[in-house]
């Protein structure tokens, strides 16, 4: 496993562009999520999308204090409710935002095997689903922005799990 360098809004384009779906779930993409979790961990994340670590393919990681999830190609299927809460990113370091997000959101996904994964998620997981599929479409949660809340809030990242 090896820590992966963060993209940073402004500084690198790969956080603009659309990623591309898995096809191979080879060691490679392993390699991938595991680099993906430790990077994430290493930094306090609460998620982290491959295109933060510089690879344009469908994979994210998600903990919110629930344990590790992995999702290659995750797609939102339903979504449901809105709520307007305070996100950060690992990409634009030192800013927080509002933003509207779904209350509730059903993803389906694979995982590292290519096996099939559907997941529920609420709350802050569903926050971190909706800004980590976001990231896939080249779409940064600033994008979104309702009120800049920086001067208001330390950076929100992992430590602030709902
Ligand atoms: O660490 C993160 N915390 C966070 C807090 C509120 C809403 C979304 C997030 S995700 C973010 C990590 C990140 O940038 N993932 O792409
Ligand atoms: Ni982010």
């Amino acid at each position: 496993m090896a820590k992966r360098k963060i993209a940073i809004l402004g500084e690198d384009d790969v956080l603009r562009k659309h990623a591309r779906p898995v096809v191979k779930f080879d060691a490679r993409l392993h390699e991938l999520l595991d680099d993906m979790a430790e990077t994430m961990y290493a930094a306090n994340g609460a998620g982290l999308a491959a295109p933060q670590v510089n690879v344009l393919k469908r994979a994210v990681v998600i903990d919110v204090g629930e344990g590790l999830i992995e999702l290659v190609n995750p797609e939102i299927v339903e979504a449901e409710g809105s709520r307007i809460g305070v996100e950060g990113c690992l990409s634009v370091p030192g800013r927080s935002v509002t933003v509207e997000r779904p209350e509730r959101v059903k993803v389906r996904a694979a995982d590292r095997n290519g096996g099939p994964v559907e997941l529920v998620g609420e709350g802050m997981l569903a926050v971190a689903l909706c800004h980590e599929i976001d990231h896939l479409d080249g779409v940064v949660y600033v994008d979104k922005m309702i009120e800049d809340v920086s001067d208001r809030y330390e950076q929100v990242k992992g430590e602030n799990r709902a």
